[in-house]
């Protein structure tokens, strides 16, 4: 096996009562080892992605990646990246800290205030159509929000996620069922911002 399902860093009922503890079962050990199974299902037979990470695979829209596996790839691949991010920047609500000095800089010059870039994710999350996520990314140095459908990832396009919204149903029907605005409410009072100012950090590097 080449790609591995990450550890949930807390427990399944962790986010409760924001996101219920079957949703997040489910969601990692069902959803995210079905992304990472079937990517090393596409690759066995390419040993020589072996090696690869998922961030170079997905570089470049896939460029490294033979044309009868791009698409489980980029759908498997993306998905194995996106939910490894997810996980990291959820904390209990009231546990995740505060946006760094250098983020809050960086939020202000691109969006006016912390909140004006608050209001952006918001709104990207919420006008997404279909399934997909909502992104706060670092590109060419500059923060900005974007929206992937299905499991793109701004990788691809050479965008830095430090921030991401799963707006998939399977992220919050069980509790939320057609009510995606309060999910989204919901998992604004749960955003790791130590994580995510770290990853903008290193994001610039
Ligand atoms: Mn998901």
């Amino acid at each position: 096996m080449v790609h591995e399902l990450p550890e949930l860093p807390y427990a399944f009922d962790a986010l409760e009562p924001l996101i219920d503890a079957k949703t997040m079962e489910i969601h990692h050990d069902k959803h995210h080892a079905g992304y990472v199974n079937k990517l090393n299902a596409a690759l066995e037979k390419y040993p020589k992605l072996h090696t690869k990470s998922v961030e170079e695979l997905l570089a470049n829209n896939l460029k490294i990646v033979p044309e009868d596996i791009k698409a489980a790839v980029r759908n498997n691949g993306g998905g194995h990246a996106n939910h490894s991010l997810f996980w990291e920047i959820m904390l209990p609500e009231g546990d995740g800290g505060e946006v760094s000095e250098k983020l809050l800089s960086a939020m202000k010059k691109t969006f006016g205030s912390e909140q004006g870039c608050r209001d952006s994710f918001v709104d990207a999350a919420t006008k997404l159509f279909g399934s997909g996520w909502a992104w706060l990314v670092v590109s060419k140095g500059k923060l900005e929000i974007i929206t992937t459908q299905n499991q793109d990832s701004p990788l691809m396009q050479g965008k830095i996620p430090i921030l991401g919204i799963d707006c998939w149903e399977h992220a919050y029907y069980l509790k939320y069922q057609n009510k995606r605005p309060d999910y989204i409410d919901a998992f604004v009072k749960i955003i790791n911002w130590s994580r995510v100012s770290e990853l903008y950090e290193e994001a610039l590097r």
